[in-house]
């Protein structure tokens, strides 16, 4: 059971806020010592019957959302063996069932590792195993590929997974009908009585995120029941969001953007209704926003244009419920932003926030110039923000330099990284974001470009390290690499991978692609162009100049009819 296995209790990966601070934030109220699951009990208590998740036909109450959650905590324990403080990777699509297992989780204090449903061997390997979970939840299968195949050659290899929990059929011996798990209880007063009584610190993790990557694998980042709570709640009030929210939620939910920013958690924190939908594909978002009533809709860049296109072509008669869209995960592009409200007839609000915690929104009642030109200004009083020079020196209003940032909801390190953290933090705690803000007078950021070494693909991150260690891992032909973000119109940024071969080898594209495929490495992770060159010029201090590189496939891009070939 899994009581017997040896795992690190996990306070001893987590880099606590200092007491003072803690204090600190607790006593202005942005922390409040009650765990997560307790809060989104509360909101439901307040609307019990209105609606709070779809999920195509699937329509659950508040009563019944938190009855089941707390049913499947209790299972989950019961049958499953799990305990407080064990982790679940959760790798599920956009449906009720993922809502459902969050909230149990929050409940009972296990914690959820967010991956996303486009992970695969490579990435999930590794995710189980740096987080030591007991059990890993997926769909049967999705979009043609069969997850659970995968889980259980996952779990086959692993000395701490012992559970396989899947969404849809079929439902394999030895794997366990997550669906069945959260049916509604007989008894919801007495499961509830439990949970009640046995709540996770308030200072413990709520939540593992994944790290936007710039380096060889994921990092997780671990989010406590008191600063996720916050995030939620805050961004839930910034937002305007009430009882009469209906959320879309067509991003992956595991992303902190779609989860808590305010996302599905801020929903339901005030009492709304979230409608889960797994793809962002316009027709039926469109359809969709007519049939529920949609108020809020999140999107990363590049979904917001097939949405403004499909509008333009179409009409935006469906969208007439639709107050609110936020946009985030990539920089904006001001000639789009300022396309928003007429040709969708919604307020825009741009969000430039990260897993790590910082989070800035232009305000609702911004001026549309603000709106449609800066990527906001922090959420919270308690946030710190410096740009600073490549000597941390900070600079002057309006002059780009490198962001860094602390505060009430970005934790002061990631999970069990000590070397990583090194790196990325300062000694007295500010995460070094890796991107380059410009701040205006006002307050408002722009966001300039960056000086971490990652590929934003239309909102999903890639780092460039993982590419070339996975290169030179794979493909014996390659001497030396370098992979960097070409410029894209659809997505904003593709991975090209530039390679010098050892002599009297060759490589294509495909070769590239099939040895990732078989070494289980998720699809968007993959270059989609390959550059074979003599050498990769170096920088004086003799590093590979990507800046270069950048430069060389964004000029060669314009000749060619298609980026892909
Ligand atoms: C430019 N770059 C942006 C923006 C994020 C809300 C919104 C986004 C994320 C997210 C998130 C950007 N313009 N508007 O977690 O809660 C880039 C930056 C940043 C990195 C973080 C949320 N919004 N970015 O994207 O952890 O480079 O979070 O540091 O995936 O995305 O990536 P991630």
């Amino acid at each position: 059971m899994t009581s017997s296995r040896a795992i690190t209790p996990i306070a001893e990966g987590v880099v606590p806020w200092p007491d003072d601070l803690a204090q600190l934030y607790t006593e202005r109220g942005w922390w409040r010592g009650a765990a997560l699951g307790a809060e989104l009990l509360a909101a439901a208590d307040a609307h019990p019957d209105a609606g709070a998740l779809v999920d195509g036909d699937v329509r659950l109450t508040h009563r019944s959302l938190v009855a089941r959650a707390d049913a499947l905590a209790g299972r989950l324990v019961d049958d499953l063996g799990l305990q407080r403080e064990d982790r679940i990777v959760v790798q599920l699509p956009n449906c009720w069932e993922f809502v459902v297992l969050t909230v149990a989780c929050l409940r009972a204090g296990i914690v959820p590792v967010m991956a996303l449903p486009a992970h695969r061997q490579h990435e999930l390997g590794h995710l189980a195993a740096h987080s030591e979970s007991a059990a890993l939840a997926v769909p049967a299968t999705l979009r043609g590929f069969d997850h659970a195949e995968m889980a259980e050659e996952l779990r086959a290899g692993s000395d701490t997974l012992e559970h396989v929990l899947v969404v849809g059929d079929p439902v394999r011996p030895g794997h366990v009908d997550l669906t069945a798990l959260c049916a509604e209880p007989d008894d919801p007063a007495a499961v509830r009585a439990r949970w009640d009584a046995e709540q996770p610190s308030s200072r413990s993790v709520a939540v593992f995120l994944l790290s936007g990557g710039t380096t060889g694998l994921p990092k997780l980042i671990a989010r406590t029941h008191d600063d996720y709570a916050y995030n939620a709640r805050a961004s839930a009030e910034l937002c305007g969001l009430g009882p009469d929210t209906v959320y879309l939620g067509t991003l992956p939910a595991s992303h902190n953007f779609p989860l808590a920013c305010p996302g599905i958690l801020g929903t339901l924190l005030t009492g709304g209704r979230v409608v889960m939908l797994p793809s962002p594909e316009p027709e039926r978002v469109f359809a969709t926003i007519a049939a529920e009533g949609v108020t809020v809709a999140t999107a990363v860049p590049a979904v917001a244009q097939r949405w403004l296109a499909h509008a333009t072509e179409h009409g935006a008669e469906q969208l007439r419920t639709l107050q609110l869209l936020q946009v985030g995960g990539a920089r904006l592009a001001d000639e789009v932003a300022r396309t928003v409200r007429p040709v969708l007839g919604c307020t825009l609000q741009q969000v430039f926030g990260m897993a790590e915690g910082l989070l800035n929104y232009t305000r609702l009642d911004d001026p549309e110039n603000v709106i449609c030109t800066t990527q906001g200004r922090p959420m919270s009083p308690g946030d710190e923000v410096r740009v600073v020079d490549e000597l941390d020196r900070d600079v002057p209003d309006d002059t780009p330099g490198a962001l860094l940032t602390r505060g009430p909801y970005t934790p002061r390190g990631y999970y069990r990284a000590p070397e990583q953290n090194a790196r990325a933090f300062t000694p007295d705690g500010w995460y070094r974001s890796g991107d380059v803000v410009r701040r205006r007078p006002d307050g408002n950021l722009v966001v300039e470009g960056r000086d971490k070494d990652m590929i934003n693909r239309g909102g999903e991150k890639i780092s460039a390290e993982a590419v070339e260690n996975l290169a030179y891992q794979l493909l014996p032909q390659v001497a030396s690499v370098a992979a960097v973000a070409m410029p894209d119109t659809q997505l904003g940024e593709r991975v090209c991978l530039y390679a010098v071969l050892k002599p009297g080898t060759a490589l294509t594209l495909g070769d590239v692609r099939q040895a990732l495929a078989r070494a289980g490495v998720a699809t968007f992770t993959w270059p989609e162009h390959l550059e074979i060159v003599d050498e990769l010029r170096t920088t004086k201090v003799g590093k590979i100049d990507k800046k270069a590189l950048r430069e060389d496939i964004a000029a060669r891009l314009p000749a060619r009819e298609d980026p892909r070939s």
